[in-house]
């Protein structure tokens, strides 16, 4: 179909009031009544009523009780006869079936482990019914469902259960109400054999209400973690944003075959179990902080999404961005204070939050902004909207509210938000309402004063680049910063309007003292703050500090207070000065990061076989953050891990995957190397003893310990070593907890060790039953350092191996996505063969799940910037498969842009 634009929105010709739905729950054939009290919308003409449907089989159209006459357009159901559709109420009644074990889609009503489940979001439910599937279309449901009891013991939907029957022949039903208005892509049901979690709460309003996560029998002692997060969710949103819940029941529901993480369907959450299920045999410590925060995620949605919804898609990220920068905030407040007593103690874990934010903006986002499918925060077209659930509205709209917040303040940023209720509860708004509201709520403010140019971030695709250069005037004791934004990241976008840049800065002396920011013409008398916040929104500003007694190293962007590409052109001295001393964590990362970086890009950069030597200064100032006892070790292993590809790749053109992944490996191994004792003590002093917790002290030890025991085994291969690998194996074996077991297992695989075989085998019989934890023994060795294409033909070969199955999202995207974008070392090759797998299961996957294959199809996005004979075997690959005749919209859209 063809593309739909931003400007060509008009309100809907009719409105639904309420909708009473009925099913009968058939796998192969489920038959729905469709009950709708419509109204005209009287600010338009009159015109026909359509409805959207796809994959249906329609049996009757009523209106009043009387069968009307319509016709199929274009994936409408089209009523002509206006003259039927009276100005006043009227009600539409429409049977039809659907069929649910045959929707390979996961959109609309399938079947997954016996058991019936819906996702709606973004155009499902018009793949259970005939309705106006757009989200501005606000009604009232009630629900039926009637099903076999035995198999389906569990029957629910959103709301309030308000009925429960036994029927004849084995049959059960239940009823069920929401109260709220909602869009028609927040509809679920479940039908299924399932146990629940059950927890009763009181809220701080007085409240009862009462949580559920409901999963399969066998899989109840993993919900634990999921309840605890779900009840923190309802404290924090209560306390931060005054949120109460509204609802007297919130379910939470775990399926295995699942496209998205989750989904926040009014008060019936749908959660793929990756997000629900962990325990600590089962679940990493990564893993138990992504549970965290996609619960707190989907809970949030329920103010910011559900109570105010988007008036059309291109405002999803209304409700993403705001929802990812709740989450975000969530997690980091769950960390430790960000003011008042114990802020102090928290502020390097908070960072460290903050730190693998930015790790995943850069890893993801970038490259996003960068390529083929650079969109605005807020896109102007799509072909297929699944296609724009992507870094760029969600990660990027979330640093847009962020800067928000920074430019108004916390508390600002709190009576923003109560504002924007306070105007726009029950309604389907805009990014500019949600802008204006923060504005309007903060008169004076540095947003509300330049609200239109700040604006720009929703509007304008592509990465803003800024650089900074300093002069240093000794005898003055004055340095003049001049900052100048150039052109963003977006390829082929026309030159930009200047964006507001917030950018929280600091200068550092070289003996770390943090110096007094004095701007030009500001009091000599008066103290001067150790950091400030400038907000940049001209092409070019100058800075004027005075009064200053040291040369100072400029420390900008501190905790990346806005998502641009910096280029400060500092050399190694200052970076050194910033690890050493910045009084902002994150700069300290970064300064180690950008050192690492300096030296890939030059042995990427050089002529011949890339061959990389770390310099004493590097190695020396690794080593001491390393043995500095009192660094947080979860900061260390942050600060020691060798910059990601991508992050390699954003400044290469062209940009030779294989030579960055040779450099990457080679730095590894002599970090291994040069640091091999100083990766000794760091495993001997982060032992975690005592039951396992998943809190981020505890985490943090084991994150280092874990990369200490992958460098040991690193270095293990290269010299001969058997120690370290036999402790590894054993490590695998006897692991309490998947953390330290996984950690042992990818160091065995990562360093090519002999015993990286067995332990597979082991790690594999052990959890042979658990999905998810097979889940990540398919990624781990899709994504393992190459050596001689031994990692593509194992990745390969894997396809074959009787737990794969391309239908089970979560296990396609542990070997495919995980190989093809997660490993490009391994993924690009001189014989096109990771590009002609790539096309062959993008092709594979569209037949049967088209969300799923143009998810995967995005690995081609920046093929035209890679150096030959990469780009060569990339465009023959995507050429073929865009060559398709009859490609899913969701994978044309993406093949064509590329293509482009
Ligand atoms: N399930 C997706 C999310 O929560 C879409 N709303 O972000
Ligand atoms: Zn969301």
């Amino acid at each position: 179909s063809a593309a739909v634009r931003r400007e060509d929105y008009v309100a809907p010709a009719y409105w639904v009031r309420t909708v009473e739905l009925g099913f009968d729950l058939d796998p192969a054939k489920t038959r729905v009544v469709n009950r709708m009290q419509l109204e005209r919308n009287d600010a338009l003409p009159p015109q026909p009523l359509r409805l959207d449907g796809e994959d249906l089989d329609v049996t009757r159209v009523l209106v009043n009780g009387d069968s009307v006459s319509f016709r199929h357009e274009a994936g409408q159901l089209v009523i002509d006869s206006v003259q039927n559709l009276p100005a006043g109420p009227f009600t539409l009644e429409i049977r039809n079936t659907c069929a649910p074990e045959r929707n390979t889609q996961l959109s609309g009503l399938y079947t997954s482990g016996g058991g019936f489940f819906t996702q709606c979001e973004a155009q499902g439910f018009r793949r259970i019914t005939y309705f106006p599937d757009r989200p501005d279309v606000m009604a009232v449901y009630t629900v039926t469902l009637r099903a076999d009891r035995v198999r389906y013991p569990v029957l629910l939907s959103n709301g309030n259960l308000v009925e429960q029957a036994e029927l004849p022949d084995g049959r059960h039903l239940a009823t069920w109400h929401d109260p709220f208005p909602k869009p028609s892509y927040l509809f679920a049901l479940v039908a299924a054999d399932l146990v629940a979690r059950e927890q009763r709460i009181r809220s701080r309003s007085g409240r009862d209400h009462l949580l559920q996560v409901y999963v399969r029998r066998g899989d109840l002692d993993k919900t634990e973690h999921a309840m605890a997060s779900l009840i923190a969710s309802v404290v924090w949103d209560e306390a931060r944003f005054g949120l109460p819940l509204d609802l007297e029941r919130f379910m939470i529901v775990a399926v295995g075959d699942f496209n998205m993480g989750a989904m926040e369907n009014k008060g019936l959450n749908i959660f793929n179990t990756k997000y629900v299920l962990a325990s600590p045999a089962t679940a990493t410590d990564e893993d138990f902080a992504g549970i965290e925060s996609v619960v707190g995620h989907e809970y949030f949605h329920n103010w910011t999404g559900n109570r105010i919804t988007c008036r059309d898609w291109f405002q999803l990220s209304l409700k993403e961005g705001l929802t990812v920068f709740r989450d975000q905030e969530f997690s980091m407040d769950m960390v430790g204070p960000a003011e008042g007593p114990g802020a102090a103690a928290a502020a390097t874990a908070r960072a460290v939050k903050r730190i693998d934010d930015v790790r995943a903006l850069r890893q993801v986002q970038f490259p996003e902004d960068a390529g083929s499918m650079a969109h605005p925060v807020r896109p102007d077209e799509y072909v297929e909207i699944n296609n724009f659930y992507t870094p760029t509205v969600y990660e990027k709209g979330a640093e847009v509210v962020r800067m928000m917040q920074t430019l108004v303040g916390r508390d600002g940023f709190a009576r923003g938000m109560t504002l924007y209720f306070e105007r726009h509860d029950g309604q389907a708004v805009t990014c500019d309402d949600f802008a204006q509201a923060i504005a309007d709520a903060n008169p004076g403010s540095a947003l509300a004063v330049r609200l239109e140019a700040f604006k720009r971030w929703y509007a304008q695709a592509g990465t803003p680049r800024l650089q900074a250069r300093g002069a240093w005037d000794a005898a003055a004791g004055r340095y003049t910063l001049t900052l100048q934004q150039g052109e963003a990241t977006a390829a082929g976008r026309p030159l930009r309007a200047p964006m507001v840049i917030p950018l929280a800065l600091g200068l550092v002396a070289a003996d770390g003292r943090a110096l007094p920011l004095r701007l030009a013409g500001e009091d000599a008398g008066a103290p001067a703050p150790l950091e400030r916040l400038v907000v940049l929104d001209a092409r070019e500003t100058t800075l004027v500090f005075e009064g200053l007694d040291a040369a100072p190293v400029p420390s900008l962007l501190r905790g990346f207070s806005a998502p641009v590409l910096l280029d400060d052109g500092l050399d190694d001295a200052g970076l050194l000065t910033l690890l050493r001393h910045d009084a902002d964590p994150f700069n300290r990362w970064e300064a180690g990061q950008r050192m690492a970086l300096a030296r890939l890009l030059a042995a990427v950069r050089a002529e011949g076989p890339v061959a990389l030597t770390l310099d004493e200064a590097y190695v020396d100032a690794m080593r001491a953050l390393l043995d500095d006892a009192s660094a947080d070790p979860a900061f260390k292993d942050r600060v020691l891990a060798v910059p990601a590809s991508a992050v390699v790749a954003a400044h290469l053109s062209p940009v030779d995957p294989v030579r960055i992944d040779e450099a990457r490996q080679q730095m590894n191994r002599q970090l291994a190397r040069r640091l091999h004792e100083a990766w000794l003590r760091a495993w001997d002093a982060n032992r975690v003893d005592g039951p396992y917790r998943p809190d981020p002290v505890s985490a943090g030890r084991r994150a280092l310990a874990g990369r200490a025991l992958a460098m040991l085994c690193l270095d293990a291969q290269a010299t001969g070593d058997t120690v370290w690998p036999g402790r590894a194996y054993q490590r695998v074996k006897d692991a309490d907890n998947m953390t330290e077991g996984l950690a042992a297992l990818r160091a065995l695989v990562d360093s090519h060790a002999e015993l990286a075989e067995p332990a597979l085998a082991r790690f594999h019989q052990r959890h042979a039953h658990e999905a998810l934890v097979i889940d990540k023994w398919f990624m781990l060795q899709a994504l393992a350092p190459e050596r001689d294409g031994r990692v593509f033909a194992r990745a390969k070969a894997l396809l074959k191996h009787p737990d794969f199955s391309l239908r089970n999202p979560n296990r396609a995207r542990s070997l495919i996505e995980a190989l093809c974008s997660g490993n490009p070392g391994a993924f690009h090759r001189a014989d096109a063969a990771g590009c002609v797998f790539w096309a062959d299961r993008v092709l594979e996957l569209d037949a049967a799940n088209p969300q799923l294959a143009a998810r995967m199809a995005r690995v081609m996005d920046r093929w035209r910037q890679l150096a030959e004979p990469y780009r060569s075997a990339a465009r023959e690959a995507v050429a073929r498969v865009a060559a398709k005749p009859d490609l899913s919209d969701d994978v044309r859209e993406i093949v064509t842009r590329a293509l482009e």
